[in-house]
């Protein structure tokens, strides 16, 4: 008997795909409290538990299908000893038939994701495009579309428990610490994600970083234009997205395509067309000559510094809002890129005195992102931009990165009265 692990909306999905194939499983949620009202009834073959599991439960699990969220070092999984644990990717690298691009890093992996898939599109393919990225990747083995390629945003996490997982082409974009409150080193952060090249045909990897992959040889994105086999493609200028950070997602992008023979024109019209997606550094209110800017995705100390640096000018003309669960990250490489660009930051949310700790420029400690907001338009003048990139995970006040940006948003339009 199969036991699916976690019913968030990977559960969910892994649920669904097995009784698609007929195959009986066991649903559990380790969460105190977890209602199962609905899901018993949208899947009445299916048994339902919560919290713990009957010892005669237990005995009859066979292999355990365990959802992102849940690390195999969790104390209850003891009690499996040799039973096998893989997760919702490796069940689709085992059943997917049409080639797979995979994507992983620790910032920018939706926006090449999103790229790729655009590109792929733009030449003609029925792309099916999921994973970390907010589609489960089973949900597109069971959908009505026969799709020609699939393109995954891979987590850290999730390929932790991915074996057979064999890319047309893959790519770790960077590393940067994140999540490391699961992991016990930036190291093991690094070999988790590293399994994505385990049978990848192609290795995409960004040039400035080489080295950290010495054992790893395939392509190489960096440098400074976009080209496609030696032809500039455009000139980056005309790209929607600037930024050197975005240069480089437009570049693995390329990198990624190379296998499917793309033509240049393709690339060009998602290039001009692309302006990024939501909650992602986007200009969400212009008043007064001040730029207000929702970076809610950053939710690691790399995208900050990405997100600053795209928008650095010379005066230091940045009030950075920041703040949230810092994930055990450190916080130290923010000082010098803050203290250039920023004139101050409000600081919220369980760690604002961790991330204090380490940015010496002048700062504030606040309660609330709308607190912040409101201290941010007080301060603000003519040609300042007000960025909203917290460097941590959102958990401890909202569900989701996609709630923090939305509360952001509607905090600034009721600031400015727009
Ligand atoms: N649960 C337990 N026990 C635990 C932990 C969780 O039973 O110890 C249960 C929770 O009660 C809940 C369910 O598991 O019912 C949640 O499962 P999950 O945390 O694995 O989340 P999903 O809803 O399945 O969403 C996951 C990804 N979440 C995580 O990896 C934490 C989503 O990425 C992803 O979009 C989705 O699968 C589809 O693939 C989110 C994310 O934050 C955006 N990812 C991290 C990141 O990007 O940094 C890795
Ligand atoms: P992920 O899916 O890995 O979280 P996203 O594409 O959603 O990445 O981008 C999240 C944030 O990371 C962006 O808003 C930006 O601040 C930053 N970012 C995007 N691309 C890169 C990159 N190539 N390098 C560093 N930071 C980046």
């Amino acid at each position: 008997m199969i036991l699916v692990a976690g019913l968030g909306i990977t559960g969910q999905s892994v649920i669904q795909y097995l009784q698609h194939e007929d195959k009986p499983c066991i649903g559990f949620d380790t969460r105190q409290g977890f209602s199962v009202v609905k899901l018993q009834k949208e899947y009445p073959k299916v048994k339902f538990y919560t919290e713990n599991l009957p010892e005669n439960v237990i005995a009859q699990i066979t292999q355990i299908i365990l959802s992102p969220g849940i690390s195999t070092k969790e104390a209850w999984l003891t009690k499996f000893l040799g039973i096998p644990i893989i997760g919702d990717i490796e069940l689709f690298a085992q059943n997917a038939k049409q080639p797979i691009v995979s994507i992983t890093g620790s910032n920018g992996k939706s926006t090449v994701t999103s790229l790729v898939a655009q590109v792929l599109t733009e030449a003609g393919y029925l792309v099916g495009m999921g994973g970390n990225i907010g589609v489960p990747a089973l949900n597109l083995l069971v959908d009505d579309n026969n799709y020609d390629i699939f393109v995954l945003e891979l987590s850290s996490f999730q390929l932790e428990t991915t074996n057979s997982l064999h890319s047309k082409s893959a790519t770790i974009l960077n590393i940067c610490e994140d999540h490391m409150d699961r992991y016990n080193s930036l190291e093991d952060y690094k070999q988790a994600k590293m399994r994505i090249f385990q049978q990848a045909e192609l290795i995409v990897l960004p040039e400035f970083d080489k080295d950290n992959y010495t054992q790893k040889a395939g392509t190489y994105f960096g440098g400074e234009g976009l080209f496609l086999a030696g032809k500039e493609i455009m000139p980056v200028t005309e790209m929607a997205l600037q930024g050197e950070h975005h240069l480089l997602n437009a570049q693995a992008t390329v990198a990624l395509t190379s296998v499917f023979n793309i033509l240049a024109t393709s690339y060009k019209k998602v290039f001009k067309k692309f302006k990024g997606l939501e909650h992602r550094t986007q200009v969400v209110a212009f008043k007064n000559g001040v730029k207000w800017i929702n970076d809610s995705k950053g939710t690691n100390v790399g995208a900050t510094l990405a997100a600053i640096k795209s928008l650095a000018s010379k005066d230091a003309n940045i009030i950075l809002i920041a703040g949230g669960v810092g994930k055990e990250s450190d916080f130290s490489p923010l000082k010098s890129v803050v203290n250039k660009h920023c004139k101050y930051s409000f600081l919220f949310g369980r760690d604002a005195s961790l991330i204090q700790q380490e940015i010496s420029g002048k700062n504030t400690i606040v309660t609330t992102l709308s607190e912040a907001v409101n201290l941010a338009k007080n301060m603000a003048k003519e040609g300042d931009t007000v960025l909203f990139s917290p460097a941590c995970a959102s958990f401890d006040q909202f569900k989701n990165y996609i709630e923090r940006g939305e509360a952001f948003k509607k905090s600034v339009k009721e600031v400015l009265s727009v």
